[in-house]
């Protein structure tokens, strides 16, 4: 009797199960990943990946749906993450993504898979990469992440790709919300989606211009020439200008092609550290029942910073803020 074969093996023969069993791992960063992921690496870095984000009603699931119709009648396959890293109490939300994004579920071309993160930030933005090495293992060959939002934590999730794609529109967060959230310093692409509506003109004029400005003096200094980012108007709702937006995410990656391997790289010693920081989390906080220890020392009158000097100096004596105040070691 011959064994099953594995899910990994499953994975690379193109099975559908395993592909959602492995991005379900992913999701939950269950222990039998890691040698998963450590199966299918030969068949990573295959896959372009795109990320987008944005405000809110942006019309981020709108244009990740246009995104992939578009790529798919280039016979392209694709596979779209939409990721809320918010809580799982926004379940209604992602149907709603879900459901607008639905003329994409029937098509074999094309895979799509809501996430909903528990735990933190670090975790959502390393179970990304993961789901997203996955689906590249799997063989996708465009990958889009969506995420919803416009804090770090979105930052941390779409800054994995290769390209980040900031969507915004007139209106509601305008453009020097978005100049002042720092949106403009992690975009390599910036689109202004609903440009049907009024006021779509001025904010890709002043987006351009805040590029402009902000990237002349890097320029000066350096031979090499920097990426500006192209600001490109759309209408996600009436599928105008959409080869516009694909066409300058495929500019920034030929932009990067001659160093694909070293920004990918950076990227991993990102994923490096939200896992090992994931890791000492757990098993600081889940496993080795410190959470007690600290309740009763805070209890007993001490400053939070004395009760982290006191854990710090036990975990890691070389930390320069352990052992500060002279906290007595914990007995755990
Ligand atoms: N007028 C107009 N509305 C749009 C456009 N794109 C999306 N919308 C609408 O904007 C709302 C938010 O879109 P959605 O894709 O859910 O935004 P997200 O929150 O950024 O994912 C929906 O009601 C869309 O129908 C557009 O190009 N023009
Ligand atoms: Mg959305």
């Amino acid at each position: 009797m011959s064994a099953s074969p594995s899910i990994s093996t499953r994975l690379l023969d193109g099975q559908r199960t395993a592909l959602a069993r492995l991005i379900s791992w992913a999701e939950n960063g269950d222990a039998r990943f890691p040698s998963a992921l450590l199966e299918i690496k030969q068949r990573l870095g295959r896959a372009a990946r795109t990320g987008i984000t944005g405000p809110p009603g942006a019309g981020k699931s709108t244009l990740t749906n246009e995104l992939a119709r578009h790529l798919r009648t280039t016979e392209k396959t694709v596979g779209i993450l939409a990721v809320d890293p918010s809580s799982p109490i926004t379940g209604g939300a992602l149907l709603g993504d879900r459901i607008r994004m639905e003329d994409r579920t029937t098509d074999p071309g094309c895979f799509i898979r809501s996430m909903a993160s528990r735990g933190s930030h670090g975790g959502i933005a390393r179970a990304t990469v993961d789901a997203l090495d996955v689906m590249d293992a799997f063989g996708f060959d465009e990958l889009i992440v969506e995420t919803v939002g416009v804090g770090q934590a979105e930052y941390d999730v779409v800054g994995a790709a290769d390209t980040v794609v900031v969507v915004l529109c007139p209106g509601a967060g305008d453009g020097v919300q978005a100049m002042k959230s720092g949106l403009l310093e992690v975009a390599d692409v910036l689109v202004v989606n609903k440009s049907d509506m009024p006021g779509a003109d001025r904010l890709a004029k002043d987006l351009a211009e805040s590029v402009h400005i902000r990237t002349a003096p890097a320029m000066g200094k350096s031979a090499v020439p920097a990426w500006v980012p192209p600001v490109v108007s759309c209408s996600a709702a009436k599928d105008e200008g959409i080869d516009d937006v694909l066409a300058a995410i495929a500019q920034h990656r030929a932009f990067l092609i001659d160093d694909l391997a070293g920004h990918r790289a950076i990227k991993r010693a990102n994923q490096v550290r939200h896992v090992v920081t994931e890791h000492l989390d757990e098993a600081i906080w889940g496993t080795a029942g410190w959470t007690d220890w600290v309740a009763d020392e805070v209890r007993g009158g001490s400053t939070a910073y004395e009760a982290a000097a006191a854990v710090l100096a036990h975990l890691v004596p070389a930390l320069p803020m352990a052992g500060a105040h002279g906290a007595k070691e914990p007995s755990v």
